[in-house]
């Protein structure tokens, strides 16, 4: 980290009517609104169960998709002044935000029901994590609990706390049938390495900082060297292998896009 640009992909999940009551004015809008979330694991996508906000970072809602504008991504204040250099709005440094949207909360977000491309679930839902930074991605993570250990983490916070599903208006519905999918097979840890990474330690929430770093580590270089894909049209191959496929088919389908910083 810290070293030379870093290369993202950016998930368009596309946000479902009826819109959040901070949304409202856009269900007028023919544009399509989208949460983007950058990862640098494409190739997991199959495996989304839900996207992550968090609650008290402002995030922007802004016309984009190219020289037309013709879409609305919703992403931190931050990104959006990035994705205006990189081709994302008509005029270049410029970001046009929706009017009355130039300030958007996580937690008005949280509850949002959305379409997730290549996801096995066909609405997953915005649900909080707490470890979101500001200054990274676009603040926006999607989530893919069976190889991301911050991203089981926090949704077994969310599963086993009904008061932390109250206080930010999640329901039930939204969360407890939602388990992790296997899509990737990998020598000795097995289709859900991250939970068998999380079991292994014992993480008991999304909070435990350095166990989570140690998991990540370890799921992610295995996952990626050593990974075989369980699902998908690159299904038998290495992950390593099936990634730039996966991430230009999806960028062909307007369903992703790259975005550096
Ligand atoms: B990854 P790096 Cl399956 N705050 O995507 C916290 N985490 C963020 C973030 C932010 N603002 N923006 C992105 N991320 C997450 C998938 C994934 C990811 C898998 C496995 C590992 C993994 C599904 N979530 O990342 O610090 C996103 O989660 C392990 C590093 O720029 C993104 O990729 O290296 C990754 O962290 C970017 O982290």
């Amino acid at each position: 980290e810290g070293v030379g640009p870093q290369e993202y992909t950016l998930i368009k999940l596309r946000v479902l009517k009826p819109y959040p009551a901070k949304l409202k004015s856009l269900e007028a809008d023919a544009r399509p609104v989208f949460l983007v979330a950058a990862t640098l694991r494409p190739e997991t996508m199959y495996g989304q169960t839900n996207c992550y906000l968090h609650p008290d970072i402002k995030y922007s809602a802004f016309y984009a998709g190219g020289a037309k504008e013709g879409e609305i991504f919703i992403a931190t204040t931050r990104s959006a002044r990035n994705m205006s250099y990189q081709g994302f709005s008509a005029e270049d440094g410029k970001v046009k935000a929706v009017s009355g949207l130039e300030t958007v909360m996580g937690h008005e977000l949280l509850g949002a029901a959305l379409s997730a491309p290549l996801s096995h679930y066909d609405k997953v839902y915005a649900l909080p994590m707490l470890t979101i930074k500001d200054d990274k991605g676009t603040g926006v993570v999607t989530s893919v609990p069976s190889d991301a250990p911050d991203d089981y983490a926090a949704l077994m916070d969310l599963k086993r706390k009904k008061p932390l599903r109250e206080k930010y208006g999640i329901t039930d519905e939204m969360v407890l049938p939602f388990e992790p999918v296997p899509i990737i097979d990998i020598a000795d840890y097995g289709n859900l390495a991250a939970v068998f990474m999380c079991e292994k330690l014992k993480i008991q929430s999304q909070n435990e900082k350095d166990k989570l770093e140690e998991a990540k580590k370890e799921v992610y270089l295995k996952g990626f060297y050593e990974g075989v894909m369980l699902v998908g049209e690159c299904k038998g191959q290495k992950t390593a292998d099936a990634k730039k496929i996966i991430q230009e088919r999806m960028i062909a389908k307007g369903e992703a896009c790259k975005y550096v910083e």
